[in-house]
Formats: structure tokens, C-alpha cells, sequence
């Protein structure tokens, strides 16, 4: 049980007070865009972080709403010292010989390791980085015809979550659901650059082997056959949401946070990020940075694994920051059940001695808690 995200161990920085900033702050915490739109002019107010973030430039404050509570701010918060490094796995070109072990001792001990030789040919990936950076480069009026719209989880936007005291997140994302086909809205896949469908779906292919890998040798780590994980959480219908997460430099990176402190909630994330570090780790009391390391993919255990091993693998804690100079951006596909498949421990998995330690739930009211931060 996680008490407190702040440890004596992690060194605390010498920013200047919040009330210097918030009274020296000369600049809008939001921009109005117009967007001419026949037959009708609307005039939209929207606050995207990539246009804080160019008002921003050259400045030494961030908007107050940006600005962390105190508990929550890297500067006061990363561990500066010899940093545990999470585990590595080398799938051996896709073929994963020998990673197995690799992947469930980290799925048990760290809930997050990252994966080398994966199968995934680097080109492909580049591509995916490239027309997801080239979309977020357009003209403003451009990336708002995605903008996720009411109740919706897909398009373009910058808030997700309720947030504490209404704090915001130095981040704008990309929402697209991308495998199975049943599931693919393409309407919020952008057309710009004309090549986005083919890449992206050319990537689908190749990430689906890696998480159905992943599921299969974590299934054999409980004792189960290969296909347990997968039938468990949807089999076919598991779905497969992209989200790419675009985090704009930030004048005070040591008093925002790109996304803040969360497990996730799918069952697994598959994460491409790019070579801007930024992804934290909470472990032992501390954040740690994760480090980076080229062509790996970075693998989370969400929080509908946890629940179906009954705890024995973790879902991990992780956050991101930002950086002053450079723009973080990065590409997690979250696979998450169908939203009316229950999800609990699995039957096989408890008996006397191990009773279930997780209440059995719809994924879509499992969601809707954890998005809404009610009990679960
Ligand atoms: O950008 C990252 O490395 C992590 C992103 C993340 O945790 C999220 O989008 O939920």
C-alpha cells in the first residue's frame, strides 16, 4: 500500500515559492482560436498545451493551474542517485526463447520492464513516430477537426482525467482505437500525413504478435495454459487503444507533470516513446526516471492483469515529466477487455490458502470508477 509519494530519500530542489509564480505570471492560461467554419463562424475557446507552451517560450513561469501541489512536483519529488534500472527483456527477435522467465519475474517484481529485439522492424516504428510528430506539427485549426467530442474517448484533446484541485497535465493527446477492426473509427484517424492509416495499421499487425507473446508467457508464469490471459480478457474482441501523448517544453519542468501518477487501466500498455526521457517509476518510496534506451519497447502491467493473477503481477505507478527545452512524445497502445466482459481473479488461481483479493467487475463500471475516482 502506497502512503505517501514524497520520501526524505528524494532530494528536494530550491525552486522559487508557488506565490513568486503565480504573482509573476504575465501570461493567459488559455488561447481562442478562431475557426472559420462555413456556413456558421464559431469562436472556440480551447487550451491546448502545445500553444501555452509557444506563448510560453523564452518565459520562467507556467500558468498557475499547471503548477503541482507540492507533494506532486518532480523537482521536489525524483530520487537523485544510483537509479534502479527496471528489467530488460530480450525476446530474441520475436521468438521469445529464454524470455519467458524474463517477463514474469519483472511482470511480478516491477509491474514495468522494457523489451529488446522484439520483432517490431525499427522502420516501422519510425514511421509510426513520424506521421504521429508530423500531426501534432499541423496548423492548430487542422488537429481540432479531431477534437474528441462529449462522452467520447477517441480524438484529439488535452484533458482526461478529473483532476485534484483543478490541476492540469502539460500534455495534448491522440486517442484512436486501432485493433480490432469491428472497433476502428477511422473518421478520428487523421488524414494528415496522407500516409497515417497505412502506417499506423502496419504497426497494429506487428504489435499484436508482441501482446499476444506477452499474454501467452504470462499465463504459462501462472501455472496456466498459453491462452488463459487472452480468452480471459476478450479473446478477439480485446481491444487495442493508441494514444499519443505529446508533451510540448515546459519553462518549469520541475513544477508540472505531463501525466500525472496513475496505475493503468487496461490490461497491458505497449509503449513507444521517443528519446526524450521523461516516464517515472514509483518504486520503494521514490520516483525514479526510467532510462532510455533505443528500439526498446517499454511494457506496463495495468491494472485488469493484476486483477486476473490476483495480485501476483503488479500494475506499475508511473508518471511523466516534462522538459525545458524538448518536445516528449510517445505511443502506448493500451489493451484493455471489451467493456461488458467481467473481469476477477481467475478461478484456477484461488483456493483456500489464496482467496480472491480483487472484486470481479465489468470492465466498462471498473472504468468508469477509475476514470471518475470513485471506489472500486
Ligand atoms: O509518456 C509516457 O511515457 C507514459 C504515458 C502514460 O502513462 C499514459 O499516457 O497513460
Amino acid at each position: 500500500m502506497i502512503s505517501s509519494l514524497r520520501d526524505p530519500r528524494c532530494s528536494i530542489s530550491s525552486a522559487p515559492p508557488i506565490s513568486t509564480i503565480l504573482s509573476t505570471n504575465p501570461k493567459p492560461s488559455y488561447i481562442t482560436i478562431c475557426l472559420p467554419s462555413p456556413p456558421d463562424t464559431r469562436t472556440m475557446e480551447v487550451e491546448r498545451v502545445q500553444a501555452i507552451s509557444s506563448l510560453a517560450f523564452g518565459l520562467d513561469t507556467i500558468p498557475p493551474e499547471f503548477v503541482r501541489l507540492e507533494e506532486e512536483q518532480p523537482g521536489m519529488t525524483t530520487f537523485h542517485g544510483p537509479v534502479p534500472e527496471i528489467p530488460v527483456a530480450d525476446l530474441g527477435g520475436g521468438k521469445g526463447e529464454g524470455a519467458m522467465e524474463a517477463v514474469v519475474k519483472a511482470a511480478e517484481e516491477w509491474g514495468i520492464f522494457q523489451v529488446v529485439n522484439h520483432g517490431i522492424p525499427a522502420k516501422a516504428v519510425k514511421e509510426l513516430q513520424r506521421v504521429g510528430r508530423e500531426f501534432f506539427e499541423l496548423p492548430q485549426a487542422e488537429k481540432e477537426k479531431y477534437a474528441m467530442k462529449e462522452g467520447k474517448i477517441e480524438g484529439y484533446g488535452t484533458k482526461l482525467q478529473k483532476e485534484v484541485k483543478g490541476k492540469k497535465a502539460w500534455v495534448d493527446f491522440l486517442f484512436h482505437n486501432v485493433w480490432p477492426p469491428a472497433s476502428i473509427d477511422l473518421a478520428v484517424w487523421p488524414e494528415n500525413p496522407p500516409e497515417y492509416r497505412k502506417v499506423n495499421e502496419e504497426y497494429t499487425q506487428h504489435l499484436l504478435i508482441v501482446a499476444e507473446n506477452l499474454m501467452k508467457w504470462l499465463s504459462e508464469g501462472l501455472g496456466l495454459e498459453g491462452h488463459a490471459l487472452r480468452m480471459a480478457l476478450g479473446g478477439d474482441e480485446l481491444e487495442y487503444l493508441l494514444k499519443i501523448n505529446y508533451y510540448p517544453p515546459c519553462p518549469r519542468p520541475d513544477l508540472a507533470l505531463g501525466v500525472v501518477a496513475h496505475t493503468d487501466l487496461s490490461a497491458i500498455t505497449i509503449l513507444v516513446p521517443n528519446e526524450v526521457p521523461g516516464l517515472q517509476v514509483f518504486r520503494d518510496g521514490c520516483w525514479f526516471d526510467v532510462k532510455y534506451i533505443p528500439n526498446a519497447l517499454i511494457i506496463h502491467i495495468g491494472d485488469q492483469i493484476e486483477i486476473l493473477s490476483n495480485g501476483r503481477y503488479k500494475s506499475v505507478l508511473h508518471r511523466t515529466t516534462v522538459s525545458k527545452e524538448k518536445t516528449r512524445m510517445s505511443w502506448p497502445v493500451f489493451i484493455a477487455p471489451p467493456p461488458e466482459k467481467i473481469i476477477g481473479p481467475l478461478s484456477e488461481l484461488l483456493n483456500d490458502k489464496n482467496p480472491a483479493n480483487f472484486k470481479s467487475k465489468k470492465f466498462k463500471d471498473y472504468q468508469y470508477c477509475k476514470i471518475n475516482k470513485l471506489p472500486q
